[in-house]
């Protein structure tokens, strides 16, 4: 793979892929990677830079707040409201939307997304990340109001993360496959260094937080028996098991060798359909994984299809290899 082809070539060259992006859609992409490229600076620094450990906050979620959570999320916000592309953020740290304050021009993008997700890992060195979705603000000469959110992740027009790990790596699709860069610290940018990434459809790792089976819907806890069963069981294969409890750092494993990732609905919070928010890890982890070929379902219906109700509903989550994920619906319709 070339060395020589920034995010911002990749860029340029997608937008003469028949229009894929247009000139507001680049440059908002370059604003979050410049955005990215900050947070994991303060991230690299961790103690050094007095950013560990938590701040005396809780978040929208009921979760207590990382500093470093604060930090991200007003990193993002700062270098995305003057740049005239976007209409309103909406954040996993954020209540309510954030409309691009007066004074500064209105875009026709909305931008969500999760500032450091795996934040539990940040005060043990564990890999984090950042997680973005963009939708198109709905046409209408009324003022951005959270409703304009509202719209199923198959209608996002960019999506990506980016990963605060050994390397730095922002992994993105247009709607044209997945591509892969990294940030070469020096130069201060990012290089292409995977494009066209395809999730091999069959698998035998899976990610799941097994200390929750004994709340698992009766689907969820089949399959995994028959996983843990290997060749003795009904799937004919051992499997291996990887949790990281980080869905950015799970997920760019399964991009990068295949795999399954399953955070299902669980009897702990019965009223919740899951744990992962929608909006702005599902959404953007599924088009991706799809982009990549593989699939995103919550068990029985694709998660990109699904139209939000709420900004930060919440939602069950199995994706990956394309093959597996049918695996664990057929658990389901056997009910
Ligand atoms: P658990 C991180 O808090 C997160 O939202 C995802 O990144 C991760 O996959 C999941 O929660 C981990 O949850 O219950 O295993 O700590």
């Amino acid at each position: 793979m070339s060395q020589n082809i920034s995010l911002t070539r990749y860029l340029v060259e997608q937008q003469r892929v028949d229009g894929l992006i247009p000139s507001q859609l680049r440059l908002l992409i370059e604003v979050v990677a410049r955005a990215c490229k900050g947070i994991s600076h303060a991230v690299n620094k961790g103690a050094l830079g007095g950013v560990l450990g938590t701040a005396d906050s809780e978040n929208v979620q009921g979760e207590i707040q990382k500093k470093l959570d604060i930090i991200a999320n007003e990193v993002l916000i700062e270098a995305n409201e003057w740049g005239g592309h976007l209409a309103a953020m909406a954040s996993e740290e954020m209540e309510e939307i954030h409309a691009v304050p007066n004074g500064y021009p209105q875009g026709e993008y909305l931008l969500l997304f999760d500032p450091l997700d795996g934040s539990s890992n940040i005060d043990v060195n564990v890999s984090i990340g950042t997680i973005f979705s963009v939708l198109k603000k709905p046409p209408s000469d009324a003022a951005v109001v959270e409703q304009d959110f509202f719209q199923p992740g198959k209608n996002q027009v960019a999506a990506g993360y980016c990963l605060y790990g050994p390397q730095t790596t922002l992994v993105l699709t247009v709607g044209n496959g997945v591509a892969m860069f990294t940030l070469d610290r020096e130069q201060g940018s990012f290089f292409l260094t995977q494009e066209n990434v395809q999730i091999p459809a069959d698998t035998q790792e899976f990610a799941i937080n097994m200390s929750n089976m004994r709340h698992w819907d009766t689907p969820v806890k089949n399959y995994i028996d028959d996983c843990l069963q290997g060749t003795e069981g009904p799937r004919g294969k051992d499997f291996n098991m990887r949790w990281i409890a980080s869905m950015v750092t799970d997920v760019h494993r399964i991009l990068t060798r295949g795999g399954i990732f399953l955070y299902p609905w669980d009897k702990r919070e019965p009223g919740k359909p899951g744990k992962l928010r929608l909006m702005y890890e599902a959404n953007p982890m599924g088009w991706l994984v799809e982009q990549a070929g593989g699939a995103a379902s919550t068990g029985t219906q694709r998660i990109l299809d699904i139209v939000p109700q709420k900004l930060h509903e919440r939602v069950s989550v199995v994706l990956g290899s394309k093959n597996e994920v049918e695996k664990v619906g057929s658990y389901f319709s056997k009910l």
